[in-house]
């Protein structure tokens, strides 16, 4: 079976994490850590480039020693310079860099300074305190370590949606590819669009005889069969990933669909229905007195107990079945209904790529509008804007605007929210700007109120226009900071302000339930990229996704107005009432 660009990849950053914490030079960590991103998003396929060349293809990005290196692995299954690594450091040390939170550099210096070598040991050094004084790890480290310890034993490992979507591509397509195959549809959480994904559930509806479950069992990345039968199959991938299939016949598609899709919840609130009107709905079908009357389509199993549709994002029991009764469902936001991104990074700060560049990357997204919004100075290590450098940003998207490039520019900033609640900037920098996005990038461990108090000052601020990634949570595991969000929520309706609902696949922040309270509560949620490259703008569709979750619809998010209705709300915010 070919290895795939992605098993390559996972031995690359295994072998940067393990130089590192073998005090490699950082130069060769970095060439690992960069050859493993640059497989990933390569559109050349490693296993095939080997068997055409028959040597070491050259890979823009890949050096020669690691293009030999991923032949190496493409042919043998193997790499020796990782069997080395696994040869000098304890096989025990690997498992430390599972845990949350501890990447190559806390546990090399975990092991250089306490000379921890297993969770054995982390776990005795946490619990007789001998972490927290360590540079870098705080007064709470050795708290979340036992937690992350004790967590560890009973959670099951949850996949983010953007290293799933990817893999549900591929799959779906690999299966339709197979003769005979009439229908490919990911069911499941992902279908829900839920942020994570515990396993990938496929239906598959066919001719009889057809060879799928062969093909399925046969996809390269599988890396063990767990259970293969004629119509339902469970592999496992390289990446951990556990994958269903099941092979319906055409007429139960619509039931197995809403059944496998669930989630299991709102499944039951369906079937209760059902039975209160004499119906038994299974995934085979709806049924009375074993006659079968529905259960092709989702749409005959809904109407079957007297629904319209739901969409699979609100099919969670938050009061959709009521709703659905009611004819009151939203009209839920699509991905073509955005107009322009609020959130986007150049390299001027820690984004890649010129403001021309992104611009024109947004308007081959579709957009009509994009904001330029470059970190500001509090934030160093991404090198923020001073009141200079970002005059000078203003005066270059000025230009670039006369220019005309086909989409409008608006000028912009993510402007850290300093201790106090004061931002970053001083008020006539900030007011000659269109929007002002403002964010939390520090004292993430501030005491609720203090937290709350802090980010409600900053929203008082006569040029605060978007709060951007809210909670400040990142999946997996860095947990929101401990913030009052309903009083947020609130206080922005006060206001006139607005929230950000990061589309990035590990912020996802607003939440879908936080997404819903702020429509409750009249506030505008805006859809961001957060761009830091012109391929980044994809991550809205992640956005889109959890923002259907929260029953967000087109009038409740603010960058689906075009410009013309955008900036007269911008402009009511920044003192012009
Ligand atoms: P996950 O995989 O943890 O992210 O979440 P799901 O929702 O994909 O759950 P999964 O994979 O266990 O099952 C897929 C769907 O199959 C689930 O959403 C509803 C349906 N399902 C599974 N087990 C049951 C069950 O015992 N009863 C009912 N009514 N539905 C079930
Ligand atoms: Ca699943
Ligand atoms: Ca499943």
């Amino acid at each position: 079976m070919a290895v795939s660009n992605e098993r390559i990849a996972a031995v690359f950053d295994e072998i940067g994490d393990l130089l590192e914490i073998a005090g490699a030079n950082p130069f060769r960590v970095r060439a690992y850590r960069n050859a493993a991103r640059t497989l990933r998003s390569s559109g050349v396929d490693m296993a095939e480039a080997v068997a055409a060349a028959g040597a070491v293809p050259h890979l823009p990005g890949i050096g020669h020693d690691l293009a030999e290196k991923a032949a190496e692995i493409v042919r043998t299954g193997h790499c020796a310079a990782l069997d080395d690594l696994h040869a000098q450091l304890p096989a025990t040390i690997v498992e430390l860099l599972k845990l949350p939170g501890l990447g190559p550099k806390r546990v090399k210096k975990l092991h250089d300074a306490l000379g921890v070598r297993s969770v054995e040991d982390l776990r005795r050094a946490a619990a007789s305190g001998r972490i927290h004084d360590l540079a870098g790890f705080g007064d709470t480290a050795e708290e979340r370590i036992l937690a992350a310890i004790a967590a560890r034993a009973g959670a099951t490992e949850r996949f983010r949606l953007d290293m799933v979507a990817p893999v549900a591509g591929e799959l779906a397509a690999w299966l339709r590819a197979e003769p005979g195959v009439t229908r490919v549809e990911i069911a499941g959480s992902f279908r829900r669009a839920n942020e994570t994904v515990g396993d990938l559930d496929i239906l598959v509806t066919g001719i009889p005889g057809c060879r799928v479950m062969e093909r399925f069992t046969h996809y390269r990345d599988v890396a063990e069969i767990v259970e293969s039968g004629p119509t339902r199959s469970t592999v496992r991938l390289d990446s951990g990933l556990q994958v269903d299939l099941r092979l319906v016949p055409e007429e139960s598609y619509g039931a197995a669909l809403a059944y496998f899709t669930g989630s299991k919840a709102h499944n039951i609130l369906v079937r209760r229905l059902g039975q209160e009107r004499g119906l038994k709905i299974n995934e085979y079908g709806v049924f009375r007195d074993d006659r079968r009357i529905g259960g092709d389509s989702e749409e005959s199993v809904y109407a079957a107990v007297g629904l319209p549709w739901i969409p699979p994002e609100l099919r969670e029991d938050r009061g959709e079945i009521d709703a659905a009764r009611a004819g009151r469902l939203p009209r839920l936001v699509e991905l073509s209904d955005i107009r322009g991104d609020l959130h986007v990074h150049t390299r001027a700060t820690d984004g890649r790529e010129s403001i021309r560049d992104m611009a024109l990357a947004a308007r081959d997204a579709g957009l009509e509008y994009v904001a330029i919004t470059d970190h500001s100075r509090h934030l160093a290590v991404a090198h923020g804007l001073d009141e200079r450098r970002l005059a000078a940003q203003g005066d270059e998207i000025d230009r670039l605007n006369a220019e005309g490039l086909g989409i409008a520019i608006l000028k912009g900033i993510e402007v850290d929210i300093l201790e106090d609640g004061a931002l970053d900037l001083p008020d006539e920098a900030l007011g000659r700007l269109d929007l002002v996005v403002a964010a939390v990038h520090s004292h993430f461990e501030l005491p609720r109120d203090t937290q709350t108090a802090r980010i409600l000052r900053a929203m008082d601020h006569p040029h605060f226009t978007i709060l951007a990634h809210p909670s400040g949570r990142r999946l997996p595991d860095r947990a929101p900071f401990d913030v009052d969000l309903e009083a947020v929520i609130r206080h922005a309706a006060r206001r006139g302000c607005f929230l950000e609902l990061n589309a990035q696949p590990e912020r996802l922040d607003l939440t879908d339930t936080w997404c819903r309270a702020a429509k409750e509560h009249g506030v505008r949620v805006a859809i961001d990229s957060d761009a830091h490259s012109g391929a980044g703008f994809g991550v809205l569709a992640y956005g889109i996704g959890q923002a259907r979750r929260g029953w967000l619809g087109r009038d409740d998010v603010l960058n689906a107005r075009g410009l013309r209705e955008l900036r007269p709300l911008l402009r009511a915010l920044s003192g012009e009432r």
